[in-house]
């Protein structure tokens, strides 16, 4: 099946692109759409040219899977170059996302129609790369420098009003996208053509403007390089002329394909696709989840029920007073309406999302929802008390899931009817934001249960990452040894305050100890007094030193730093040195770079472990955990990727 097709409707021509799963800028797309140039440039019969994708969208990209090979000809900047220069005049007809490469073929054409729900951007900031085919000289020229420089330095795609609004596209469709835009091509041949968008005229800010945006730009990429590179080429894309800035674009374009942080980047885009999809289960037909219960109504469970209503689920919550349920749906109206006075949802949405919650102290309710999170106190006795009563209300086949983090789901299921439809979903905290969902199957759990929450999963645009049973599962395993670690370098006499610089200027958004003192100190310091007290030898750390002396975080206004009442600022604390200097031995002396290498490395044994004991089945999903539950920073690739040369 060829990947270009052409078809006539009269005097206009459509070319039809068909390169499953994305359209993704192959070598083969690449060389029949500049064939289809050279035929119809060469029709006489032919005024206009629309270009239409079939499948789920318009052209998606260059084809990532090509970048770690060399370039083949015909090049992307080539193609664009001869679309817009045809004879006759190309209009794209976008459908789906046209992003990177796909939307620079889109500014190659005289004109953009896109269906409403259509989005357009250049995302290859989030690859580690720059535009390669023109994004940052043509963007500019289309809709102005500010513009240009929101879409290629963060990456983020414009929905079609947005980007019709910021003169990105020329035309919004409803309904048969061919039909719509072979009616544009109809009335644009009737008026003078546009000039070609490279031939267009740009304004060029002043230093004033380049300077702010760097150091905003600065400060959100936490150190990844592209998005400055990115508007480096935009600055030269505003000052230079048309084809100096094309040779200075991909110039830089080659120079990042090749970069530790591209590479790292296309590990995690690979692996982020991968994750939903396990191989393993690919034959297994999962459940269909029409309607979703949450026992608890806390953080957690409100966090839960606000990602279950986001995806559209009406979704019952269970509480056990009547005073429970009202703060419970409080929770979830809160989450709402802070969303909607940030503006990211309006107010009419937020409403609508708090009413599809319903709550009730009646586990008779569950009688037939397709599934049930509990979220219910760390307790076993508790969560077994849970599952007693789901097990009396619910469907045999329902999907009955825990939110535990540490304790083991085998004891939570015992004496559960039908154990098949029962595992561990651990959510990550706020729910409703954090990527990660460990997915823990016990052993009688069955493939159709595992794989009805891989589908929610990718209901709930959530990262799955499958974990087997252990303390802590994958994610916090590696925590307790990272935070392990970093009191190991505190006690050898590096300073606090210099272990937490060290990991901020390796790419955390905070260290190790700020981090603590943001969350509490006293949920894991109660979780080893649990053990301790069940008699295992749980060695005392340093945070239980500070939680003992009442420094649980910021919360009780200090823990490992001190902080004044009305400042989250950390500040290095006397106290805490007091508390603790029986414990330090001064000695070490570590520079930023050498304590990060150290952290990360004992992350990455840890990861091992973990893999060696089959709890994770790939280094890739150690990396999905670290990144998306944890903060790793993504442009380093996890802690697996990042090390595995010294692996
Ligand atoms: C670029 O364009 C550089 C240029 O400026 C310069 C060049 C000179 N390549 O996400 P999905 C695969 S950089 C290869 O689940 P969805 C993906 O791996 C590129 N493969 O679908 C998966 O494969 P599998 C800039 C790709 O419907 C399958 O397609 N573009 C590519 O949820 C389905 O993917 C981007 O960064 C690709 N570019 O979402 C866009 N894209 O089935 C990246 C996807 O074997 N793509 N695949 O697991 C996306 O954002 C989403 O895929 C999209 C569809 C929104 C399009």
């Amino acid at each position: 099946m060829p990947v270009v097709t052409i078809a006539r409707d009269q005097e206009i021509a459509v070319v039809t692109v068909d390169n499953p799963p994305v359209n993704a800028l192959s070598q083969a797309l690449r060389q029949g759409l500049w064939e289809a140039v050279a035929t119809l440039d060469a029709d006489p019969q032919v005024a206009a040219v629309v270009l239409i994708c079939a499948g789920r969208t318009f052209i998606a990209g260059a084809d990532v899977s090509e970048f770690g090979k060399p370039p083949m000809e015909p090049h992307l900047p080539d193609l664009v170059a001869r679309i817009e220069g045809a004879a006759k005049p190309w209009i794209a007809a976008i459908h789906g996302s046209a992003l990177g490469g796909g939307f620079e073929v889109a500014m190659g054409c005289r004109f953009r129609v896109a269906l409403t729900d259509a989005t357009v951007g250049l995302p290859e900031v989030t690859l580690g790369i720059v535009p390669g085919a023109g994004g940052t000289v043509r963007t500019p020229r289309l809709a102005g420098v500010e513009v240009a420089v929101d879409l290629a330095t963060s990456g983020k795609p414009l929905s079609a009003e947005k980007a019709h609004n910021a003169g990105l596209i020329d035309a919004v469709a409803q309904g048969d996208l061919r039909e719509a835009a072979t009616a544009f091509a109809r009335m644009a041949l009737a008026k003078p053509l546009p000039q070609p968008v490279s031939a267009r005229p740009v304004v060029a800010p002043g230093a004033q403007f380049w300077f702010e945006k760097e150091k905003a730009i600065v400060k959100a990429a936490k150190g990844a390089a592209a998005p400055m590179r990115a508007l480096a080429c935009l600055r030269y894309a505003a000052e230079a002329a048309f084809g100096e800035a094309m040779a200075y674009e991909r110039e830089t374009f080659l120079d990042l394909r090749g970069s530790e942080q591209a590479d790292a980047l296309r590990h995690v885009f690979f692996a982020e696709r991968a994750a939903p999809r396990p191989a393993a289960l690919r034959e297994v037909e999962p459940q269909p989840i029409r309607s979703a219960a949450v026992v608890g109504g806390g953080t957690m469970g409100a966090g839960i029920i606000a990602a279950l209503r986001a995806a559209g689920l009406p979704v019952i919550l269970i509480e056990r007073e009547d005073e429970a349920v009202t703060r419970g749906l409080a929770n979830v109206a809160q989450i709402f309406d802070r969303a909607a006075s940030r503006g990211t949802m309006s107010a009419a949405q937020a409403q609508a999302l708090t009413e599809g919650v319903t709550g009730s102290t009646e586990y008779a309710r569950l009688s037939k929802a397709d599934l049930v999170i509990e979220a219910v106190f760390e307790d076993i006795e508790v969560k077994r008390a849970v599952f007693a009563q789901l097990g009396r209300h619910c469907r045999p086949d329902a999907v009955l899931a825990t939110n535990t983090s540490y304790l083991d789901p085998r004891l939570i299921v015992e004496g559960l009817p039908n154990p098949e439809r029962f595992l561990g979903l651990h959510f990550f905290s706020p729910a409703n934001v954090m990527k990660l969902l460990e997915i823990v199957p016990v052993p009688e759990t069955s493939a159709r249960t595992l794989s009805t929450t891989f589908a929610l999963a990718r209901l709930l645009k959530k990262v799955p990452v499958q974990a087997g049973i252990c303390e802590g599962f994958i994610g916090n395993r590696i925590l307790k040894r990272y935070r392990a670690a970093a009191e190991g370098l505190v006690r050898q006499g590096v300073p606090i305050a210099e272990v937490d610089a060290a990991m901020r200027g390796y790419g955390f958004a905070m260290g190790p100890f700020e981090a603590q003192d943001l969350g509490g100190l006293d949920i894991a310091f109660l979780q080893r007094e649990g053990a301790r007290a069940a008699g295992q030898l749980v060695p005392e750390t340093l945070g239980d030193i500070l939680v003992r002396a009442g420094r649980k975080g910021q919360k009780t206004g200090g823990g490992w730093y001190d902080y004044t009442l009305d400042e989250r600022r950390p500040v290095p604390s006397a106290t805490v040195m007091e508390l603790l200097c029986a414990e330090i031995t001064p000695g070490v002396e570590l520079a930023h770079p050498a304590i990060a290498t150290a952290l990360v490395n004992e992350m990455a044994a840890e990861g091992q472990a973990i893999l060696d004991e089959g709890i994770a089945d790939t280094p890739a999903d150690i990396d999905l955990v670290e990144i998306h539950g944890y903060g790793f920073p993504r442009w380093r690739g996890g802690p697996m990727f990042a090390t595995r040369a010294r692996r």
